[in-house]
């Protein structure tokens, strides 16, 4: 449960920081990081570049900027991107990579199990000719949170890093929930990005950590990389302060994100024995349940509204359909308080 007594499942982001964190952030030694000085930040930097088996990577403020930056650094004005059509890149992220970057983005449908699919990935990538943009990258998300937190196999991100570069484009995978992928599958962080050139994960969702995310690649991406974060204002001074809690978070935040996913896993059964609620527990993998609500009586906005009354937050996507977090401050105890809290607003609509 929140420290407000509210059972917040609107979102991972929402975690606040664990009292080892708030002592690392006390204790960290610090130093001007646009210069290249802050011994915590670095330390960070090289922990994620070899948790990803990459040269290097760089602490950046957020994930949305994270991309934005990856982006900026593989593609230039009027080149193209392919991504899924649910995407954060595509949706939530203000298409900044074209306002900022005039990056054209090309979508092609996400499956219901996250991915793309390679045919139509191959059928877009544009052929040599005065007529078309120049394709640059392809953009995958592991896991992908639109479709329920679905994750990414090594072997198909491998099969799409493959048809990337048979064409000479970038792959880059938006991993800011590469660590519940990781743990969904019992492999290391590193195995799913093997052939990625470029990686954005993040401390601040279910790892907890307050502030920040990181990108990786080889040393030439993380030079220019770096230099973009200036660009677009990223550049920070002492920001060992923020990347000492989430060294914590990477020592003590992992493993238990399995706890995040059986939660999950329960508020699915439990959410799909209730008349009215529709969902398939068997795609939960991770700590993202997405839910449909079909009953003449009640929308999904008006679900939401009518948990929040109850103490249960979790977050409306549409018109029928609500979004359900799982996260560190959920117990098991809190998602059966949810699901009653379901049953009784269905019941009453
Ligand atoms: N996702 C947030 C919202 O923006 C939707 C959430 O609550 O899930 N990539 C992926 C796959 C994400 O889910 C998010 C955040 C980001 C990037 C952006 O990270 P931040 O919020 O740090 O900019």
């Amino acid at each position: 449960m929140h420290t407000d007594n509210v059972i917040d499942l609107r979102s991972d982001t929402v975690t606040q920081p664990t009292p080892d964190m708030r002592r690392a952030m006390a204790e960290a030694v610090v130093g001007d990081d646009v210069f290249g000085e802050d011994p915590t930040v670095n330390r960070l930097e090289e922990r994620v570049a070899a948790l990803l088996g990459k040269e290097a990577a760089l602490y950046v403020p957020s994930g949305t900027m994270g991309n934005l930056i990856a982006v900026l650094s593989h593609c230039g004005r009027g080149d193209e991107m392919i991504l899924g059509d649910k995407a954060h890149i595509f949706l939530y992220e203000q298409g900044g990579a074209a306002a900022l970057g005039g990056v054209q983005p090309h979508t092609v449908p996400n499956q219901p199990d996250g991915t793309l699919d390679l045919d139509q990935v191959r059928d877009s990538i544009r052929s040599d000719n005065d007529h078309f943009p120049v394709t640059r990258l392809i953009a995958l998300e592991n896991t992908q949170n639109r479709c329920g937190g679905r994750v990414l196999r090594p072997a198909y991100v491998d099969a799409a890093g493959a048809l990337a570069h048979e064409h000479n484009l970038s792959l880059h995978v938006d991993g800011a929930r590469l660590w519940n992928a990781a743990v969904a599958l019992g492999v290391p962080p590193a195995r799913l990005v093997a052939v990625a050139d470029s990686v954005n994960v993040c401390f601040s969702k279910g790892l907890g950590a307050p502030v920040g995310s990181a990108v990786a690649g080889n040393r030439d991406f993380v030079r220019r990389a770096r230099r973009m974060r200036k660009q677009v204002g990223g550049g920070m001074r002492q920001a060992g302060i923020l990347a000492a809690a989430c060294l914590v978070a990477l020592d003590e935040m992992v493993d238990r994100l399995a706890e995040d996913h059986a939660n999950a896993r329960r508020l699915a059964v439990g959410l799909a024995a209730i008349d009215g609620i529709v969902l398939d527990p068997a795609t939960i993998e991770t700590n993202i349940v997405f839910f449909d609500v079909v009953h003449p009586g009640v929308t999904a906005p008006q679900l939401a509204a009518a948990l929040a009354g109850r103490g249960v937050l979790m977050s409306a996507a549409n018109a029928q359909r609500l979004r359900a977090v799982a996260n560190y401050h959920i117990t098991a105890a809190d998602v059966d308080t949810a699901l009653g809290a379901v049953a009784e607003v269905i019941r009453r609509a």
